[in-house]
């Protein structure tokens, strides 16, 4: 197998874009919880995932989701975001939350509705410029219900027609990426299901626009890592909303449910030059943390894809490639195993030891007061939340 001192340096490469969401009060349809301490706006957010960077050195930059981190000046937060040692990522758009769009929005029927849905890009658009962000990223809740709502075929055209309004405005240095999602909030259609929908819409529009793959947006059972592999082949895949789920969209902390998928994903992000400075696929995280504390639950979450990333790198590429030609089966699969079951989490101490870094960056953190801190400080004022 790989050494860990040889793959040292391709885990400097690492960095995942931690969401603003999941640091503002969350839940299921049955409940949101409140958490003591819980920021207030989009500054206390940052300053949270701050905190998941300083220890770990793993999370640059956070994304932002539109209107919920809507501020009066964006070069004040990114200021406050780059004194706490971070930058603004993904700006993400937002389409279902306000009546009009109840029937869907980039794909409504009605031409005031899908201008207003176009609209709300274009001013997602407008931040980015301010914000210095590369991505804008695209999820619609648009889909149907029942058969016969409405006619897919025309969705998809009027889909297609909004998509580009909305390309023809990003910059040269700007990307648009689309997420696709099974089912939920539409049970009957989704209008962006799947990655073949996306990169289709994607393809339409050209080399800025690609594909978002959310890790739990596929049925059970789909080979995500075949996915990875193909859009990494097309040069399509623009980012990850990592996260995990045992059921549908649970948005839970990624490597939680399934480790040894997560393996298999980041194996073939490495293997098709995604991974680092290889490429320009984005790491980013889409989670809540409903019931657990929200900054001990990114720490987590950006340690799980750091060690899985160890754990991929480990795989001995030369020697698999050799069995895979020689039809070796069983040494090819032991050669991949060998590399998942390595224990990464000593050296990966050790490692951060070496950068400057707390070895233990849960108990880092723990120790250092910050979660009191807030929940001292910030008195009164309403938590943000969804829609806030
Ligand atoms: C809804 O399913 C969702 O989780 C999508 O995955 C988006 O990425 C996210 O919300 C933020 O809009
Ligand atoms: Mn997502």
């Amino acid at each position: 197998m790989t050494s860990f001192d040889s793959i040292a340096a391709r885990l400097d490469e690492q960095a995942i874009e931690l969401p603003s969401w999941a640091f503002g009060n969350s839940g299921t349809r049955f409940k949101v919880f409140t958490q003591p301490g819980g920021p207030r706006d989009p500054f206390e957010k940052i300053a949270d995932a701050a905190q998941v960077h300083k220890h770990t050195g793993l999370s640059p930059s956070v994304a932002l989701h539109i209107p919920w981190d809507k501020v009066d000046d964006y070069t004040a937060l990114s200021d406050h975001a780059q004194g706490l040692g971070v930058a603004l990522g993904t700006i993400n758009s937002n389409t279902f939350q306000d009546d009009d769009y109840k029937l869907g929005s980039l794909t409504h029927s009605d031409p005031a509705i899908r201008q207003k849905a176009i609209d709300h890009h274009f001013e997602c658009i407008d931040v980015m410029d301010k914000t210095g962000s590369r991505d804008l990223k695209i999820w619609l809740a648009d889909g149907t219900n029942y058969p016969g709502q409405d006619d897919m075929r025309g969705r998809q055209d009027r889909l297609a027609d909004s998509l580009q309004q909305i390309y023809a405005r990003i910059g040269d240095d700007q990307r648009l990426v689309l997420e696709y999602k099974i089912f939920e909030p539409a049970f009957y259609h989704m209008d962006v299901p799947d990655w073949g929908t996306s990169l289709v819409q994607c393809l339409a529009l050209g080399d800025r626009a690609s594909v978002c793959l959310d890790t739990g947006h596929h049925a059970p059972s789909t080979n995500i890592e075949f996915i990875v592999m193909q859009l990494l082949r097309l040069g399509k895949l623009g980012s990850f909303d990592f996260n995990s789920r045992f059921y549908a969209d649970d948005d839970l902390i990624v490597g939680s449910a399934d480790p040894f998928q997560l393996f298999r994903i980041i194996f073939e992000v490495i293997r098709g030059g995604g991974y680092g400075a290889d490429g320009d696929t984005a790491f980013m995280l889409d989670q809540c943390h409903n019931i657990e504390d929200k900054i001990p639950g990114q720490i987590r979450s950006v340690l799980n894809v750091q060690e899985m990333t160890a754990r991929a790198l480990l795989v001995d590429r030369e020697a698999l490639d050799a069995a895979q030609r020689s039809g070796d089966v069983l040494a090819a699969n032991s050669l991949m195993m060998d590399a998942f079951y390595t224990d990464v989490r000593g050296p990966l101490a050790e490692y951060r030891e070496s950068r400057g870094l707390p070895g233990d960056p849960m108990a880092a953190y723990l120790a250092s007061g910050y979660g009191q801190q807030i929940a001292e400080d910030r008195v009164g004022g309403v938590q943000a939340s969804w829609g806030a």
